[in-house]
Formats: structure tokens, sequence, C-alpha cells
């Protein structure tokens, strides 16, 4: 595969990895290879490829031209040297999963996480035999204490869904490979390449939800897997072809291409803007606290600093009145979307107890640091005066005449 551009920057290889327009007819943009099978030139080459002897493309459920230049290009961006492409994040979380763990492992994942990742855990591969820990892997001597000879994954998200706790990628990477055996599995979702590249802190897999920012304009659902060749070649011929078949579509895999192209751009956009929106917040009567990475009262804001380009594109706040206020609050935006989901060009606000975290049960979001009342919200691309304009009348309906002043987001970070 062509790649005139292995050193550029960021921006160059998310538009140009792998593709040279003169292999293809002069064709500016990537043709979309329709095509379900691919023709075999002899019987024998057939029997190649279905022996592993052979690398050509003979079923798009195990490999495709497009979907092959989308996973060169983001293997490139997470500085990796491989990469899957599911059908949805859950799909490359639960392939990853079902390809590294058998009945008897051990896995250790971090206090909060997604909603469907966090059922998967509990109700997939934890009721098939392997245990599930969590752990809280802010606690070095926690983790050191947690891990033992059975233990064959960790995971997390960082920022984790939806109270962006972080993990320090690098420590938990240096501690997880003392002991051989044990993957360390990151969730960039929240992220994106752009902003952090957990392979280059000691990581052994990345996946992504790319139904998120790396689309950018939710009209996808799509996964993807970032490893070394080795991993992503197990994830292929195990989690993909046989235990999942969650491919992503070539339509899809283009489309994902399409927004690979402005994620820097789109990114450098999220951020400004949700800081914005955060400092608002925070200097609001009517918030009882708020935590983005970018404010100087996040906990973790040296860990931010060190481990994130930027601070991300999502928030997570709670009013006053908690989530009665929340809800008043959520029904009286007029630009944000309520909606599940993050990272569109559209600004979202939904309630993840009731939503996207409703998979946990009241307890559970209690003991994994998910406040009842928290809302999140992911900042969009839109003009960031009319944005604070719309929170601020928002704000305006949830005010109460005795309210204090906005409280830094420690106590649900604890
Ligand atoms: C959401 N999240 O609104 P898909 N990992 C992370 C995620 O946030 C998600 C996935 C994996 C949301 C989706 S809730 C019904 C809507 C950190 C998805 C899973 O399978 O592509 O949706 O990714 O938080």
């Amino acid at each position: 595969m062509n790649n005139k551009h292995p050193a550029s920057g960021f921006s160059t290889r998310a538009i140009h990895h792998g593709y040279d327009p003169k292999d293809h007819h002069g064709a500016l943009v990537p043709p979309i290879y329709l095509s379900a099978t691919f023709a075999f030139p002899t019987a024998e080459y057939g029997a190649a490829c279905f022996a592993g002897e052979a690398s050509g493309h003979f079923y798009t459920r195990i490999s495709n031209p497009t979907l092959a230049l989308l996973e060169s290009r983001m293997a490139s961006l997470e500085n990796g040297e491989a990469a899957v492409a599911f059908s949805s994040g859950m799909g490359a979380i639960a392939a990853t999963f079902w390809t590294l763990l058998r009945p008897g492992d051990e896995i250790i994942v971090s206090q909060t996480l997604y909603g469907c990742t966090f059922a998967l855990l509990h109700h997939g591969i934890g009721e098939f035999g392997v245990q599930v820990r969590h752990v809280d892997l802010t606690d070095l001597a926690a983790l050191q204490a947690a891990l033992s000879p059975a233990t064959r994954m960790i995971y997390c998200e960082t920022p984790a869904n939806p109270n962006l706790r972080l993990i320090d990628i690098a420590a938990v990477a240096e501690l997880a490979h003392r002991q051989p055996n044990i993957t360390l599995v990151v969730d960039n979702t929240y992220c994106t390449p752009y902003l952090q590249r957990p392979l280059e802190l000691g990581a052994d897999v990345v996946v992504h939800s790319a139904t998120k920012y790396l689309s950018g304009h939710g009209d996808i659902t799509a996964g993807i897997a970032v490893s070394s060749h080795a991993l992503a070649q197990r994830i292929r011929l195990q989690g993909l072809k046989d235990l999942t078949g969650a491919v992503m579509s070539p339509q899809d895999a283009s489309l994902l291409m399409r927004g690979l192209k402005t994620l820097a751009l789109r990114m450098d956009r999220h951020c400004s803007s949700a800081q914005a929106v955060a400092e608002a917040l925070q200097a609001h009567p009517a918030v009882q606290w708020v935590t983005y990475p970018g404010l100087r009262s996040f906990p973790q804001y040296a860990l931010a600093k060190r481990q994130m380009k930027l601070p991300g594109g999502m928030i997570a706040f709670e009013l006053k009145g908690g989530i009665e206020m929340g809800r008043r609050f959520m029904n009286a935006l007029r630009l944000f979307t309520r909606a599940v989901s993050l990272g569109d060009a559209e600004s979202l606000a939904q309630h993840p107890a009731s939503m996207t975290h409703s998979t946990y049960t009241p307890e559970e979001r209690a003991q994994h640091g998910i406040s009842e009342g928290l809302v999140r919200l992911s900042v969009g691309l839109e003009d960031v005066a009319d944005l604070l304009a719309d929170v601020h009348q928002a704000l305006a309906k949830c005010s109460r005449p005795s309210v204090r002043p906005a409280a830094t987001a420690a106590h649900v970070l604890r």
C-alpha cells in the first residue's frame, strides 16, 4: 500500500496516508469497494488465502480494500502497527474481549465505564467464567494488590464516560507489564489520537467508538481496534471473523475517512468551545459542580495537561436541585439537542443515569462515581457565542434565589 507520507504531521496523514490517486485512475477520493467476495485467479490461490499463506482480500468480513485503507490510516494516527475496523464501538470492544479472554482469566477494569461496556462485562463475559474486578486505577497500590497470576487484561476509559475521571496510562502500563501476559486496553473514544495516543504511553490495544469524534458527523456507527500486527491479526481472525462478525461496511469506512480529514480542526474547535462552556457553568450560581479537564478545579488537572494535548469536548455537571433541575435545564435547551452519543457537529445534552448509564443499578452508579444528577454535554461545532447564549438562557430557568457559588467536582471524583 502506498505510503508517501510516513513522517508527516497528523492532519497530513489523516488526509493522505496509504493512498495515491495515480493508482486509482486519478480519483482524489478513495473508491469504495462494494464487493462482499473477491475472485481467486486459481483454486490453489484461494486455498492459500484460507490457509493464511496468501495475503489477498477474499471476503469482506475478513478484509476489504476500503477497510484496509481506513485501518492503515487509523494505525498511523494512533502510532500502532495495525488496526481492525468494526461495525460499532461495542463490536470492537466485544471482539477484543472475546479474543483475549478465556474462562478462568481475570480482567481488571477501571471504576467508571460507558454503560454498555459495563453491561458487556457483567452480563456478558462475566457470565462466561471471566472474573471481572473493578479497581480504582488512579490508586497504583490498589492495582498492584489486585493483580494476580490469572490477570490477563486491564481495561479503562480515560477520560471516563461520563464523569471524566482520568487514568495515568503510562503508570498503569508500567505496572501491568511487570507481569507477562497482561494486555492493557484503553478506550480512547473521548480523546481520539489527536488528543491522546495510549500506545505511545505503553498500552497494547486502543479501542474506539468511531461513531463519535472520529467520524464526527453522527451518520454512522463504527468501531476500531489498534495494536501490534500480531494482536490485530488475532482480533481480526477470532474476534471479528468468527466470534462477532461485526464488520464495518465499506460505505461507512469511506464516511469515516471523510471525517478523519477534519479531525484535528474539529477537535481544536470542540475543545475551545467546551472550555468556554465549562467556565460559564462554573461561574453560574445555579451550578452545584462542574467537571472538565481544562478547569483548574479539575482534580486531575496536572495529569490532564501531561497526558492530553487539549481537554476535550465533553463536560459533566450537576445543578443545585439535582436531576429535577437537570431535566428542567435539558428541556429548556434550544440549540443543544437532547440526545445520547457525542462528538458530533451538533451539541448534545443527555442524562447518563436514565440514558447511557441506565445499565448500572442506582447502587452501582453510586459505587462507580456516577451521580444521579449528572448532566453530560457534548459541545459541538456551532458558534460558541450561540452555545453560551443557549446555556445561559437554560440556566436562567434553573436559578433559585438562595443558591451558593459552584463547587469543584472533587466530591464526585473521589
Ligand atoms: C454515549 N457511547 O452516548 P458504539 N466506548 C465509549 C462510548 O462512549 C461508547 C462506546 C464505546 C454512547 C453511545 S448510548 C446508547 C450512545 C467510551 C458509546 C460504544 O457501539 O459505536 O455506540 O460505541 O455515551
